[in-house]
């Protein structure tokens, strides 16, 4: 078989297994084409992608000014290292700061980087700034949270199967409930050694969890009280995804420090950065931190793109008004159905939880079935699947994926 012939499903499926590490339990379907809210299979079938890259894809696949940008710049300038200066990161640092209303940007590449960045700038920042004795700082995190598959961030995942024979674990950080403003409280007072409190404004891996109304200002406001950075993974529910720009605008909570992914490159390349004012961003000295491809003109030219068409294509309103809709659909649908028993979510970052145990294949039959009607999602913990589309839906599209979706889920009422 020469390398590039065209592949069937299941002769791309089998490469897989046989020379890649089992590290995915993949949907079975190959994809070889995406446009907009479509991709299609190597046998040319055309489905509604409902997962876009666990929220990578929000501005759509392929998105003509966002390919356009990259080629363009690949064509011309690639890669310097941060040895020297490119003429693409300051513009893209400018335009990413104003945007996001930071001094300064620290540009990496995967989301698990950019976590990590943030965990060292405000450990740095907790013995350089705020005092606390060296290696004594501890950090606040929360269960069933999600950061990425570092050996660091999976030291204080709560996740067995992400965890388990991966030690020994890093050290200083302390796990409270989520969404529990009492726990964060305690955590706070009963320890001077807390440098910062690391959340998800939405819990994604945790099954589309949305903390009550509140939550995000009050936990920001406990952690001004005691000097404490409030740190935002916005990796998934940032770049419009919830129906604003940050998930952390729905309560007008500013973080201290923002961790920025996926959709900061609109799915085209792997650009992700840490944002912070000057009295943070300033511990960072040549040397303390960096990678090879951070900050490269192609991502640098790639982001600006990705974060223009969000503004352009209002992607933060769409993704409300569409959210709502969606949701508002579903619910028609659940009070008719003993197959779903919740919809929830923000924007267009929504779950629904199937009326079947946490161990049961039903969610994961469902996920086959609306990919046989022409619709990709994927079960996220057992029960529950996660619905993100692309944010260009139009209207149209998206009341025809909801008419696939429930038509789908009638078939497996009880
Ligand atoms: C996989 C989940 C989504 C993230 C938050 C950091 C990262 C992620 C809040 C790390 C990554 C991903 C990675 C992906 C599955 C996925 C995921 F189901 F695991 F939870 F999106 F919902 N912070 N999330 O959600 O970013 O290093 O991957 O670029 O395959 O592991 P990364």
């Amino acid at each position: 078989m020469a390398v590039l012939e065209q592949l069937t499903s299941q002769q791309a499926i089998d490469l897989e297994n046989k020379y890649g590490a089992h590290n995915y339990h993949p949907l079975p379907v190959v994809l070889s084409k995406g446009e907009g809210v479509h991709v299609w299979d190597v046998e040319g079938k055309k489905y509604y992608d409902f997962l876009s890259a666990y929220s990578a894809v929000n501005q759509g696949h392929c998105h003509p000014k966002i390919v356009d940008a990259m080629t363009k710049q690949a064509q011309t300038l690639s890669l310097t290292s941060r040895a020297f200066y490119n003429d693409m990161l300051g513009k893209f640092e400018k335009f990413a700061s104003e945007t996001f209303n930071f001094d300064k940007l620290l540009p990496m590449n995967t989301g698990a980087e950019a976590v990590e960045t943030a965990l060292k700038i405000c450990r740095k920042w907790a013995y350089e700034v705020k005092g606390i004795d060296e290696n004594e700082a501890e950090i606040i995190v929360c269960e069933n949270n999600f950061h990425g598959r570092t050996t660091t961030i999976i030291s204080f995942s709560n996740d067995p199967v992400a965890r388990k024979n991966f030690g020994p674990y890093t050290k200083g950080f302390i796990k409270i409930e989520y969404d529990n403003l009492k726990a964060l409280e305690e955590a706070l007072e009963s320890n001077k050694n807390i440098a910062g409190f690391l959340v998800e404004p939405i819990q994604g891996e945790a099954g589309v969890y949305v903390p009550s109304e509140g939550y995000l200002t009050k936990a920001k406001a406990l952690c001004e009280k005691h000097n404490v950075l409030f740190i935002a993974d916005e990796v998934q529910t940032g770049i419009a995804r919830t129906g604003r720009l940050l998930a952390i605008d729905h309560e007008k909570v500013k973080a201290d420090i923002l961790i920025l992914g996926k959709a900061l490159s609109g799915g085209a390349y792997p650009v992700s950065a840490v944002l912070a004012n000057d009295n943070i961003m300033g511990v960072i000295r040549p040397g303390n931190h960096g990678s090879t491809y951070g900050g490269n003109p192609i991502a640098a030219a790639v982001a600006i793109a990705a974060l223009e068409v969000v503004k352009d294509e209002n992607l933060a309103e769409r993704a409300e008004t569409l959210g709502q809709l969606f949701r508002a659909e579903m619910q028609k649908f659940i009070e008719t159905s003993n197959i779903v028993t919740t919809v929830r979510g923000k924007g267009l970052l929504n779950a629904i939880i199937i009326n079947d145990s946490e161990d049961s294949d039903t969610a994961w039959n469902i996920c086959l079935a609306l990919r046989d009607n022409g619709l990709l999602a994927k079960p996220t913990h057992g029960n529950i699947i996660r619905f993100a589309p692309p944010l260009v839906m139009t209207e149209e599209q998206l009341l025809d994926c909801v008419s696939i979706i429930t038509k789908t889920l009638k078939t497996f009422e009880k």
